[in-house]
């Protein structure tokens, strides 16, 4: 069964690859050079002008970006095409206040949803497929990305968006849906709720799934494949390179090939920044060779993993990277929102608390809680029973506020949260993910 969206370019051999990823390295450097003043400060500082990038060997020689620096030049600061030239902006998860937007030229969305189509057609989909996708609609870039690469397919779309979990089940049985695109999460939800109404595995038309943006295991990948009799594979992606589909899994299921004609990807040492061999761990950087509006260069992801370029039986050429093992930061990544703790930490600061808190993080039911103890002020702990029931009531609004998402608060007396002498740890995640 032809398996590839692109296949001259997804079997592309090595050599030939790197060819076209320096050709196209050197025209975006340009771009970028002349289109984003930040970025060519940057590359003053370091020393480096586009005439001494002649190749993919020269990227070292290129100034790192962060999400800081997108904070940084926040709202238009990056855009490297005037903004009539764009036609949509995505935007990160979880973020109040400054977040990471995305801007897209309608070539930029094609790309982005080619890679889409690619990761779709490495799970076995075709025109004949009938694609649920109930990733996120809306800022977050799941269920845009899907649903485009599900009409570059062919594939009858179903754009489902997240939840109503009913109607999900209720449209999966009705037109026979054959590929579910969700979070991991989601669709080990939707495995239960269907075990629940008393449907067998066999019951339903669920041939594949494509599931990412937060981290999975081994373990819940063959959970999820017995419950919804399905094969599981895996998708990556981020906002800052377009969304979901900068790597895809193939039918091996061993790492995610990333789409290097687009993407080229580097593994660094996150404290030094230096550039480490292949088969080493370390933090993903990419740089986007034909993104027009917001192309980054040398872009931390702060996602750990490993590349490897061993040959793949499934024919493809292009570097898999290993599931994320981690992070270099301490971005947390419950129920598909990005949450960092110094935004729960603010909004204890605002509503009158000192930072002393903790922050749990586990599964339960196949769905991420979130837990925030904190310590009531001296002052508060007079209260009265209802009176703390109020205000746990009133800080979890607040935190829903900022992170869209629902905590539970626990306000304790005070001095009861372990003090530390050295670095803090006020998170504890239980979910064992990378067990
Ligand atoms: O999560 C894009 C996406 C949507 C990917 C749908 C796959 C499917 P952001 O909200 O910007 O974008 O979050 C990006 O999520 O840096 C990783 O830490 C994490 N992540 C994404 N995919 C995976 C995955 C979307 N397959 C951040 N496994 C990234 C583990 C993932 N972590």
């Amino acid at each position: 069964m032809q398996r590839y969206y692109q296949k001259d370019i997804e079997t592309m051999p090595q050599e030939r690859l790197r060819e076209l990823q320096s050709q196209k390295l050197v025209k975006q450097v340009r771009h970028v050079y002349e289109h984003v003043p930040y970025y060519r400060d940057l590359m003053e500082k370091k020393g480096v002008t586009p005439d001494e990038i002649r190749g993919v060997d020269d990227l070292y020689k290129l100034p790192f970006l962060s999400k800081n620096d997108l904070r940084e030049t926040y709202p238009y600061g990056m855009l490297a095409v005037p903004l009539s030239d764009c036609v949509r902006i995505q935007s990160t998860s979880g973020t109040t206040g400054k977040r990471v937007i995305a801007y897209y030229t309608q070539h930029d969305i094609d790309l982005w949803e080619e890679c889409c189509a690619r990761a779709i057609m490495a799970a076995g989909g075709t025109r004949d497929d009938v694609v649920q996708v109930c990733y996120g609609y809306g800022l977050f870039t799941g269920g845009p990305g899907l649903n485009g690469g599900s009409h570059k397919v062919g594939s009858l779309t179903l754009p489902m968006s997240s939840g109503n979990t009913e109607r999900q089940i209720q449209f999966m049985m009705d037109l026979k849906a054959t590929i579910l695109c969700c979070t991991p999460s989601y669709a080990a939800y939707i495995g239960e709720s269907l075990k629940e109404r008393g449907y067998k595995p066999e019951d339903n038309c669920l041939k594949a799934g494509i599931f990412g943006a937060e981290p999975w295991t081994e373990e819940m990948r063959h959970d999820i494949e017995a419950s919804l009799g399905i094969k599981a594979y895996d998708i990556y992606g981020l906002t800052e390179t377009s969304g979901p589909g900068v790597s895809f899994e193939c039918e091996e299921q061993k790492g995610m090939h990333i789409n290097e004609d687009h993407f080229l990807a580097e593994i660094i040492d996150p404290d030094t920044g230096e550039v480490l061999p292949e088969g080493s761990r370390g933090e993903l950087v990419f740089t986007s060779l034909d993104k027009e509006a917001f192309p980054l260069l040398r872009y931390r992801t702060r996602d750990i993993c490993v590349l490897t370029r061993k040959k793949c039986s499934c024919g493809r050429t292009h570097v898999r990277m290993s599931k994320p093992m981690g992070r270099s930061d301490d971005m947390l990544i419950i129920r598909g929102v990005n949450v960092f703790p110094s935004q729960i930490e603010t909004v204890l600061l605002n509503e009158g608390y000192a930072p002393n808190y903790r922050i749990e993080v586990d599964r339960a039911n196949n769905s991420d809680t979130l837990d925030v103890y904190v310590e009531l002020v001296p002052e508060q702990f007079s209260d009265t029973v209802s009176g703390v029931t109020a205000r746990e009531k009133a800080l979890a609004g607040a935190i829903k506020t900022m992170l869209g998402i629902n905590p539970a608060v626990h306000l304790v007396a005070p001095k009861t949260i372990e003090r530390s002498e050295g670095k803090a740890v006020r998170v504890i995640d239980k979910r064992k993910l990378h067990d």
